[in-house]
């Protein structure tokens, strides 16, 4: 009989781990250990010498971590995935793994603020040489590349401008390159968009976000082809360390079975609000792919099922009328993170992108007036009531600061 493929939303909960075969226990069970016991000395030499599978210490694998592993490398379509203990872990995992002094990075022109900082760390402590560019035109990739490019490094969605990237033609200009094309596709999640199916090489994802889905944990993942993905856990992973503990890869695999309908829920109130804030007097721009004025609409279409929860938009009266809107915010959590169940906004520019120098920063867009909301599962008429009542506080801050 033919083997019949399971839908993306089924395969969240079904598939790579079975109810615990000597208990039933339904909910896979959490080895909370740091280290597993041998039988005799030779059963420990094996394993560290790789002549026999099994558990050695929690930092080299756990069968908590494995599990969550093997259900990300099946959403995502990857040979392997490794758990990290925080996005910002999962990426320079992968980039400490790819480059070496004199290598050339190539990336987009808008990237998490963390993220910016650690290219810069690679910069001026290893020598490795980066260029940014704007993605939306692939072509400026092709224009930048250098003999020692090694690894084409992006977002899309753009965090927090929602740039869009042609994730098919970045990724052929890399590959005839020869270099290796990273994505960061945490705004998506691989519900809604997988990067490797384009051509991407490896992915890596803050699963702190949408993927745990409740904001009570911090996690990484990492994916690719096996062998890069063995390679990177007895280097960077083991020997740098930064690894997800069983309990947060127990609680995150939970999250990841409700994440269909939380993306489908997040996406339709994203919907709503990116469409109301696009017809309000006090919003001068509106940056979300799902409307048809995003200068990317066409890309998202046909990379992205859906144009997912996150929206940014620029508020009249500059950065004084951003600080007045976020101060006025009573049911929209004024905080940084993104991708849970309730609706957080914060400013990029003083926040989570504070650490790129201002000249750099505006030129990627990232402005004083510029304001990002990850979209929660409320009653979208609720976001909508906090919202106005905050645009219209600001309005008349700005109006009286105008005119006192
Ligand atoms: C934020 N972001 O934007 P950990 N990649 C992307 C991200 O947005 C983040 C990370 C990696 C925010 C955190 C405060 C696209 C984080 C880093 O925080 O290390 O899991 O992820 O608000």
């Amino acid at each position: 009989m033919e083997k019949k493929v399971l839908s993306f939303s089924t395969r969240l909960m079904h598939g790579t781990s079975r109810p615990c075969p000597t208990t039933g226990s339904l909910t896979p069970p959490l080895y909370q250990t740091s280290t597993f016991v041998f039988d005799h000395m030779q059963q420990g030499a094996d394993r560290f010498a790789g002549e026999e599978e099994g558990y050695i210490y929690t930092r080299l694998g756990n069968p908590t971590v494995s599990d969550l592993e093997a259900k990300m490398a099946d959403l995502e379509g990857a040979e392997a995935a490794i758990a990290f203990g925080s996005g910002m872990a999962a990426v320079s995992g992968v980039l400490f793994h790819l480059l070496k002094s004199g290598d050339h990075v190539i990336c987009s022109d808008g990237i998490y603020g963390c993220t910016y900082g650690l290219l810069r760390l690679l910069e001026e402590r290893f020598g490795v040489e980066i260029t940014y560019v704007d993605m939306t035109r692939p072509e400026k990739v092709e224009e930048a590349i250098r003999p020692r490019t090694r690894v084409v490094y992006l977002e899309t969605p753009v965090n927090p401008t929602m740039k869009l990237i042609d994730l098919k033609a970045v990724s052929g200009i890399a590959r005839r390159a020869g270099a290796s094309v990273v994505v960061d596709n945490t705004f998506a999640t691989p519900y809604l968009q997988r990067p490797l199916e384009c051509g991407a090489d490896y992915v890596v994802h803050s699963a702190t976000k949408y993927l745990g889905g409740h904001g009570d944990l911090i996690a990484g993942v990492a994916l690719g082809k096996k062998e890069e993905m063995d390679a990177i856990r007895i280097s960077t992973l083991k020997d740098i360390g930064g690894v997800l503990s069983p309990f947060d890869a127990w609680l995150l695999m939970r999250g990841i079975r409700t994440l269909a309908v939380r993306m489908d829920r997040h996406v339709e109130n994203a919907k709503k609000v990116a469409r109301w804030l696009e017809d309000h007097p006090q919003v001068k721009e509106v940056l979300y792919p799902g409307l048809e004025s995003h200068p990317q609409f066409e890309v998202a279409r046909r990379q992205m099922d859906a144009p997912g929860g996150v929206i940014s938009f620029r508020v009249a009266g500059g950065l004084e009328g951003a600080r007045a809107f976020l101060d006025s915010v009573r049911l929209c959590h004024l905080t940084v993170s993104l991708g849970e169940v309730s609706t957080l906004v914060q400013h990029p520019a003083s926040m989570t992108h504070s650490v790129i120098p201002e000249e750099i920063r505006e030129r990627m867009g990232i402005t004083g007036d510029l304001v990002r909301i990850s979209i929660g599962l409320e009653d979208p008429n609720d976001i909508l009531s906090d919202l106005e009542e905050a645009l219209r506080i600001s309005r008349g801050t700005v109006a009286f600061n105008e005119n006192p």
